[in-house]
Order: structure tokens, then C-alpha cells, then sequence
């Protein structure tokens, strides 16, 4: 899944695709790369960003998610806004990516349900603005317990909204309210999720614990646009576990890495060989 976000904002690629034409243009370009599906999204959920109005976001999305449907690329937009989704249904996208689960706005599900569209619910705990100060997880089992069952309730919710949950995807989200170690104990047990029963989308997307890793000897973490190899490892392996999506800003280079991927799979075992 490409990455396009319509924002001036977000971390990894913000004000760089501002205008619809740059938009569509970028678009384009991660769809000759190779990738399966483009993720338009126009508001930043970076930890401390304020929110769009509805109007703007809707500006921002839409002409973007027409041009390239028309084409014929698979689009999922990326919105928590009901209106949002609705309009960008209307005009070609076939999968709701949102971030919030159903939490911020129930009534994207409703829409969801109305729609022939895949849904994917991430783990959410609050808005950008208020997100690290919910980055706890003291019961039982630590994050991934926590990530596990609320994504759980979420699909339960799903699917009292009325949605074929063969329609769902989860996303253990990383960096929503999560620290570091949080988003490392999750990428290590993602095999955890697997009694959801439902496929995973993973975004590592070059996001801090990335820039925390390759921090300097002085401690500062690595700029964002020199931790794609970092993220380009997430990304194969979670591959290599399995993962159904994963959500990338630099398409080719995540290509090349599942190519190894594949290439591997396809490799018979050497132990049933001899
Ligand atoms: N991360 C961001 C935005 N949207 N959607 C899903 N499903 N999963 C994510 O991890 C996710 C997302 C923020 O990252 P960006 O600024 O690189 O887009």
C-alpha cells in the first residue's frame, strides 16, 4: 500500500503533495513502482497535530481519489470521518483505512456496512493531540494483550455495525499511543493477533522508534528521510510473518525487498529436500 498523504503535515511526507496535482502525480508514481493499492489521506495524524476542518479534508482527498480510481488503481482513503469516507466512496475508493477503528466517528461503520468496501480498523486509543499521554499498558500481558483485545472489541463492533467482518482488516498501529518498546513488542508478536482471525495491515512508515534506533551518538534519532532501510527491514519482515498489507511511503524499494520475500517462499525446505 502507497502512501499519499494530502497534508502539509505529516511526518514522513508532509507539504509534499499538497496541491491534487502533485497528489495524483506522486500517486502515479508509486503505481509504476509497483504497488497494489494507494492510501489517500488528508488529515495529519502525527503525535501533537490538530485536526483538519471537514470541508478542507474532504478538498484535499477527494479530486485526488477521483483522478486516480479513474485510472483504474485500487484506492483506500485514509480518514476517522464519516462524510469523509461517504464522499470518497462515491467518487471510487474501495477500501476505508481508518485509523480510529470506528472510535472517533461510529458512524463510518455505518457507512462501511452500506458499502461494498474492505474496511481496516487500526488500534486507536485518542486524537493526535492527546495520543502519548494514553501510551500505557500495565495489565496483563503489556501492549500486546491490550492491542489484541481492543482490536477484538473493535471487530465486535464492526460487526454490530452490520459489516461482513470477511471485509475487515486490523492494524496493530504503531506509534498511536505507543512508545517505542511498545511498537517493537508488537512487530515481535504480530503472530498474537493471528485468533482475531482477520488479515493485518502494518505501517512502520519510517515512523520515530525507526529514528530512535539509528539515533546518533548524541541521541538524536536519524531524520525521517534516512530510515528507509531501517523501515524497508520492518517491512520484509513482516512479510516474512505474514502480514496481508504493509503500508509504505517508498514503494520500490519495499517491492525489491519482497521480491527476496517471494523468491525465498518459493524456495522448497532444504530439510524435505535431502
Ligand atoms: N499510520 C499513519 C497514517 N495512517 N493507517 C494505518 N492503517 N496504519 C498506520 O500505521 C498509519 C495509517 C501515519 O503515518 P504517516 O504519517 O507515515 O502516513
Amino acid at each position: 500500500m502507497g502512501v499519499v498523504n494530502v497534508t502539509p503535515d505529516s511526518f514522513s511526507d508532509g507539504g509534499r503533495f499538497t496541491s491534487p496535482e502533485a497528489a495524483i502525480a506522486h500517486g502515479r508514481r508509486l503505481l509504476a513502482d509497483g504497488a497494489d493499492l494507494i492510501d489517500i489521506g488528508g488529515e495529519s495524524t502525527r503525535p501533537g497535530a490538530t485536526r483538519p476542518l471537514v470541508a478542507e479534508e474532504l478538498a484535499r482527498v477527494v479530486p485526488v481519489i477521483e483522478a486516480l480510481a479513474a485510472e483504474g488503481a485500487v484506492v483506500s482513503v485514509d480518514t476517522m470521518r464519516a462524510e469523509v469516507a461517504r464522499a470518497a466512496i462515491d467518487v471510487g475508493a474501495r477500501i476505508v483505512n481508518d485509523v480510529s477503528g470506528g472510535l472517533a466517528d461510529p458512524e463510518v461503520l455505518d457507512v462501511v456496512a452500506a458499502a461494498d468496501v474492505v474496511y481496516v480498523a487500526m488500534h486507536w486509543r485518542a486524537h493526535s493531540d492527546r495520543m502519548t499521554d494514553f501510551a500505557s499498558y500495565d495489565g496483563p500481558g503489556g501492549v500486546v494483550a491490550a492491542v489484541r483485545d481492543e482490536l477484538g472489541a473493535r471487530l465486535d463492533a464492526v460487526r454490530a455495525a452490520g459489516v461482513d467482518e470477511r471485509r475487515v482488516v486490523l492494524d496493530p498501529g504503531l506509534g498511536f499511543a505507543k512508545r517505542g518498546e511498545h511498537n517493537w513488542a508488537l512487530l515481535a508478536s504480530l503472530d498474537a493477533l493471528d485468533v482475531l482471525g482477520r488479515p493485518l495491515l502494518v505501517g512502520a512508515s519510517r515512523k520515530s522508534f525507526l529514528g530512535t534506533l539509528l539515533a546518533g551518538p548524541d541521541g538524536a534519532p536519524r531524520p525521517v528521510d534516512e530510515r528507509e532501510a531501517a523501515n524497508t527491514a520492518v517491512t520484509t519482515l513482516c512479510a516474512r510473518a505474514g502480514v496481508w498489507g504493509l503500508r509504505v511511503h517508498d514503494v520500490r524499494s519495499c517491492r525489491d525487498a519482497l521480491a527476496v520475500v517471494e523468491a525465498l517462499s518459493r524456495e522448497p525446505d532444504r530439510e524435505e529436500d535431502r
